[in-house]
């Protein structure tokens, strides 16, 4: 339905994106906008997109958040979200970030799937995905909620493009049908030592579960998932901050590693 107007849509917009763009903390929007509703947080976030794209930013991808009960029960929230990756948030396996530059960032073990045919909810299974989907690669995302001390709702979290910020892929590619994807492992080490494990099925079951409900989500607007589409599935391992001068690997059963460093 959506209750807030487009002027607060596009302040809000606004504010986070400045939020994002000068690695500056805020406190959840719902603090001071109580009304808004999960369309108002999508609005938001599909404004902060235009913006972008407005400035001539490309859109490489979607992510999902949220996917596994372990990040939502650790972030304290109880549905899955989506977010848009730009072209700026792309890092290449083994590349490094400056840490300054964000704001308290964590790294997340994920899966990504790259289709070869729309998709468009309502209505998209597993199986659609699977037939859709040209190759799966490894893929780690860093999220930084701009919100102080990750202290958010999830109608916060969906307005700030989902904690979006910056992803390594890597590893190699192979086809869905070559990969038992419920079982795939995964690793994550920092400076060495192993920090996380997990198994694809930590995702909603099965991870292409996750584009299907992608595709669903996006079908409520009607938008679609386009053929091409670069999807990140969410987090397979909880989500572990990182701090200056923090190595990573992560190896993924029959896919290979992705590594990277915070500067
Ligand atoms: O990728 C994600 O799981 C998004 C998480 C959004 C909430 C957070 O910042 O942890
Ligand atoms: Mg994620």
């Amino acid at each position: 339905m959506g209750n807030l107007t487009k002027p607060e849509i596009e302040q809000l917009a606004e504010h986070l994106e400045n939020a994002e763009l000068q690695c500056m903390e805020v406190i959840k929007i719902t603090d001071d906008f109580p009304q808004m509703d999960y369309e108002d947080a999508f609005d938001i976030q599909w404004e902060i997109r235009r913006r972008k794209v407005d400035r001539g930013t490309n859109i490489v991808g979607m992510k999902m958040g949220l996917t596994s009960w372990a990040k939502m029960k650790q972030m304290g929230v109880e549905k899955p979200c989506y977010g848009f990756l730009a072209d700026y948030f792309s890092v290449p396996d083994g590349g490094e970030i400056k840490h300054e530059a964000l704001i308290h960032p964590k790294i997340e073990a994920e899966l990504a799937f790259v289709t070869n045919r729309t998709l468009k909810g309502p209505g998209v299974n597993i199986a659609d995905v699977l037939r859709a989907t040209d190759f799966v690669m490894p893929a780690v995302e860093v999220i930084d909620s701009r919100y102080k001390d990750f202290k958010f709702d999830l109608k916060s979290v969906i307005a700030d493009n989902s904690s979006s910020t910056r992803f390594f892929t890597g590893g190699r590619m192979a086809s869905a049908a070559s990969l038992d994807l419920k079982n795939i492992g995964v690793v994550m080490e920092i400076n060495g030592e192993v920090v996380e494990t997990g198994a694809g099925a930590a995702v909603l079951g099965h991870p292409a579960a996750s584009v299907a409900m992608l595709a669903n989500m996006l079908g409520e607007r009607d938008e679609e998932l386009p053929a091409g589409s670069f999807v990140m599935i969410g987090a397979i391992t909880a989500a572990v901050a990182v701090n200056k001068g923090d190595s990573f690997i992560v190896r993924y059963q029959d896919l290979g590693t992705i590594s990277g460093k915070f500067t």
